[in-house]
């Protein structure tokens, strides 16, 4: 692999993204902003540019609400046809939402971690004490408005991860009768076979009408159509918080509420733990999620939950084991995001089966924390692999490699840069 010319590739792909106020997740496909797209690329950019890191933090926070929230998806104007897009949240109508308009949920809470990257990278006291309150509140509103015995649920799968198996039985409860597929910018861009179908995307209207209905704001979880505790989610809000309570420390403010969700986060993620199965349970409000056969049950090793027993029982029978999510004679590139023994994998179809560099970023430090350094070192070369040998796309075919959904794909960039950091030259 030819590390300047990965880095350089990954440097012009987010460069090329870039629209000065914030990257794009990739030119077409994905025109706005989206959230842990943005904290991703801000943890690439601590690699190269913090200058420019910290613009994308500080335009992410542009789209805040008054109550805490950072939304899944800030429209920040842009000359592009998208749709579904602003006009389905209609967020100006809702009380504390921004001038910007924005959708009304929100995504997995990275942007801490990507912070802390930056300040590593390039201390910057000033930026800390503008964008750390804002972090405080999104999180401390997590507590407030999503809380589950100790965790926090996703209102709508766009929190997460999309069209994951494990939200199915979730989602085919909802009740669609008169709701119409909406027009799909999507289709026009990658083929069918690697998106949601409208069946799905049916679905996802109307959870967000349901959710508009009330401003976004259900009473609590349990009042929402759609309520699941996912622990990809729980998994990044410990680190985050962690990374919070750190932050705030060096610029001697009180990280006390920080230190002790992270710890309550931890401790709530331990109880999930299935002996039988190896893995971590999910849960679903209405329903019964349990074990899912998705990366998800695995995900606490990124918090760095797992003790050591457990985190060896995790590699050897799910991330590392052939017929589950490792690589394979006949499968060589992993974490597949579904179990290839699962009747639910799907190679080719977004978060059904592909690899995604995301998730194998999460494992790579995940394994790093449960002090796996062999296994995540070679995690972390399988992955440039992958990039080195099929670009930096949205998600990959896990038998072949093949690139899938959109070029381009400015995570898979940023998070090589922070990937190749990592590497001993
Ligand atoms: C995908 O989500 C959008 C909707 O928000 C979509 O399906 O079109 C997901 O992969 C999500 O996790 C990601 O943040 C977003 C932009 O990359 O795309």
């Amino acid at each position: 692999m030819d590390r300047a010319a990965l880095t350089e590739g990954a440097v012009a792909v987010l460069r090329a993204n870039d629209t000065g106020r914030f990257i794009k997740p990739s030119q077409r496909l994905y025109p706005f902003q989206w959230n842990w797209d943005s904290a991703f690329v801000a943890i690439g950019l601590a690699a190269v540019d913090p200058e420019r890191g910290r613009v994308e933090v500080r335009s992410l926070l542009e789209g805040q609400w008054a109550d805490g929230m950072v939304p899944h998806l800030v429209f920040h104007p842009q000359p592009v046809e998208y749709s579904p897009g602003a006009d389905l949240w209609e967020s100006r109508e809702c009380d504390g939402a921004p001038g910007v308009p924005t959708s009304g949920i929100t995504q997995p809470p990275v942007l801490a971690t990507a912070v802390r990257a930056l300040h590593e990278a390039d201390p910057d006291r000033g930026f800390l004490e503008e964008v750390l309150p804002a972090i405080e509140a999104w999180h401390a509103w997590f507590h407030r408005e999503r809380a589950v015995d100790g965790l926090v649920a996703v209102l709508h799968p766009w929190e997460s991860a999309d069209n994951a198996p494990r939200f199915d039985r979730a989602l085919a409860r909802l009740d669609i009768e008169g709701v119409e597929a909406p027009r799909r910018s999507d289709r026009s861009q990658v083929d069918a076979s690697e998106r949601p179908t409208d069946l799905e995307y049916r679905r996802y209207v109307a959870l967000v009408d349901a959710l508009r209905a009330c401003g976004y704001r259900p009473g609590s979880p349990m009042d929402a159509p759609f309520a699941y505790v996912d622990l990809p989610l729980n998994s990044i809000l410990a680190v985050a918080e962690d990374d919070l309570a750190f932050l705030l420390g060096e610029i001697g403010a009180d990280g006390s509420r920080a230190g002790a969700a992270a710890a309550r986060v931890r401790a709530a993620l331990q109880e999930t733990w299935d002996e039988a199965a190896g893995a971590y349970r999910e849960r679903d409000l209405h329903g019964d999620a349990g074990i899912t056969d998705t990366v998800a049950d695995l995900f606490p090793l990124y918090a760095g939950v797992p003790d050591e027993r457990r985190a060896r029982r995790l590699v050897d029978e799910h991330l590392g084991a052939p017929d589950r999510f490792g690589a394979a004679p006949d499968a060589p590139w992993a974490i597949t995001t579904v179990a290839k023994s699962s009747g639910a994998f799907a190679p080719r179809n977004y978060w059904r089966g592909p690899v995604w560099i995301n998730v194998n970023w999460c494992f790579v430090r995940g394994l790093e924390r449960c002090g796996l350094d062999a296994e995540a070192d070679a995690l972390r070369d399988l992955t440039l692999d992958l990039v080195a040998r099929s670009g930096f796309v949205e998600y990959y075919e896990p038998t072949t490699g093949e690139p899938l959904g959109s070029r381009e794909f400015s995570w898979s960039a940023s998070l090589t840069l922070d990937l190749l950091r990592g590497l001993r030259p």
